[in-house]
């Protein structure tokens, strides 16, 4: 296992505060080599296990967040802070895991329930070795639990921490000169093998300011899911017999936001469409943000994103901050258990996306045993209002096996983005020379 290197300093500080000692891990980071600057970030942050994770990117901005591997959902991030270079820490998301990871097969045979019934964390959260890992492997307790037995536990490497290159950041010319930088990201990922399935689970939090979750799959294709049926699955041996079953990947993220700190949170719906005028060039379009004041459920279409708010935290041009939730490819769905509560009321498929207001059970999607409501169908009905914003972000995969899939299975990754949206009022890694560029430039000027 490798070391962790010399990155950075930690700071433990045992500080008074009202009566009480509260131990207050205060991180301070620098470049230890590249870079723009070597300016030190601040944040602080009280994780309940693990040392904070704290990293600067290229441009100079950092993350800092707390992590725990949890029995069902595995990796779980919390108090994900983003510093853009140069200003104070904001604080994104109180909390990043998945929610559930439904595995329905064609035939209607077999479906499984990854998170609940199995878990990313316990015995199913594997060991990594550094051809897993491309940067520092850190260790955490990982309790005996999965499939069913439970009891002890032991020290393991399970999470890999990376600083992975995004390639060109941005380029501009202009006046002969050419403004060019490379980006890099935080990558933090880990690996459960649930059956014949191994999944990577996959966080990349870039020096942009944007997080990217995914998860990806290979492992074996289940050798018991083989149909006759072509319409069911493809053949992958010699002629057109045996066909290795298609299925999906039915993936949910949950997301509890705390832009700006938690609570006063805001959801709301961008659509853009044609008027049906015609510009002299070009079709008109009119576009703008919809408020989702209640908990509900909403699907994807043409030119359709949201983002969550916080209208009482501005950046410098006055602009309230958000986060932009892109969700890219997906092959939309309605998991099955669902399908099981609410009968012929459960629409197909049934959400992209869900916003529900907090409530501390509410941590799967499906098959949720410790809560009133055992799905986020169900979530919805219990509050009336959103401001303590929990929001549940379906990406689904629906593999039709090829033979490359075989062996082992060729990685297949689905996931979503989220982007700073008026963060702050510049990108936050400016060349000097672009500082005075906000808003519409001068006649004549750059
Ligand atoms: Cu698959």
């Amino acid at each position: 296992m490798k070391q962790r290197p010399r990155r950075g300093r930690i700071l433990i500080i045992s500080a008074m505060i009202t009566g009480l000692i509260a131990a207050v891990v205060v991180i301070a980071v620098t470049r230890a080599s590249g870079g723009p600057a070597e300016k030190p970030i601040a944040t602080t942050l009280d994780c309940a296990q693990n040392q904070p994770i704290a990293a600067a990117l290229s441009s100079g901005s950092s993350w800092a967040m707390c992590w725990r591997i949890d029995p069902y959902s595995g990796l779980t991030l919390e108090n994900i802070h983003f510093t853009p270079v140069g200003r104070a820490p904001i604080m994104v998301l109180a909390s990043l895991a998945i929610g559930q990871l439904e595995v329905p097969y064609d035939t209607g045979e077999r479906t499984t329930e990854d998170i609940t019934d199995h878990g990313f964390g316990g015995r199913n959260l594997q060991t990594l070795s550094p051809t897993e890992c491309a940067g520092e492997i850190l260790t955490t307790h990982v309790p005996n639990f999965g499939d069913g037995k439970v009891g002890g536990g032991e020290d393991r490497g399970v999470l890999c921490q990376a600083e992975v290159d995004t390639g060109i950041a941005y380029r501009a010319q202009s006046g002969g000169k050419v403004d060019v930088a490379r980006g890099t990201a935080l990558n933090l990922s880990t690996i459960s093998k649930v059956g014949w399935y191994e999944y990577v689970n996959s966080y990349q939090f870039g020096a942009d300011g944007s997080i990217r979750p995914a998860l990806g799959a290979t492992g074996d294709l289940s050798p018991e899911d083989y149909t006759d049926d072509p319409a069911q699955g493809r053949a992958v041996g010699p002629g057109e017999h045996d066909h290795a079953a298609s299925h999906s990947h039915n993936a949910v993220w949950r997301l509890h936001w705390a832009l700006g700190g938690r609570g006063g949170q805001r959801a709301e719906q961008y659509d853009a469409d044609f008027t049906g005028e015609q510009g002299p060039k070009s079709p008109e379009l009119a576009g703008g943000l919809t408020p989702i004041t209640k908990e509900t459920t909403r699907k994807i279409a043409n030119r359709r994103w949201w983002r969550v708010v916080n209208p009482a935290v501005l950046n410098e041009d006055r602009h309230p901050i958000s986060y932009q939730i892109e969700i890219g490819d997906t092959d939309s769905y309605r998991f099955t258990d669902e399908a099981r509560d609410h009968g012929a009321d459960a629409p197909e498929p049934a959400y992209d996306i869900a916003f529900t207001e907090y409530v501390e059970c509410e941590r799967f999607a499906t098959k949720n045993r410790s809560c009133p409501e055992r799905s986020v169908m169900g979530y919805l009905r219990d509050q009336q209002t959103l401001d303590d914003l929990v929001s549940w972000v379906a990406v689904g995969f629906h593999h039709v096996v090829r033979d490359e899939d075989q062996s082992p299975m060729d990685l297949h990754w689905q996931g979503f983005t989220l982007l700073p949206r008026d963060l702050t009022a510049q990108r936050p890694d400016l060349p000097e020379d672009r500082a005075k560029i906000n808003g519409r430039p001068e006649p004549g000027g750059r």
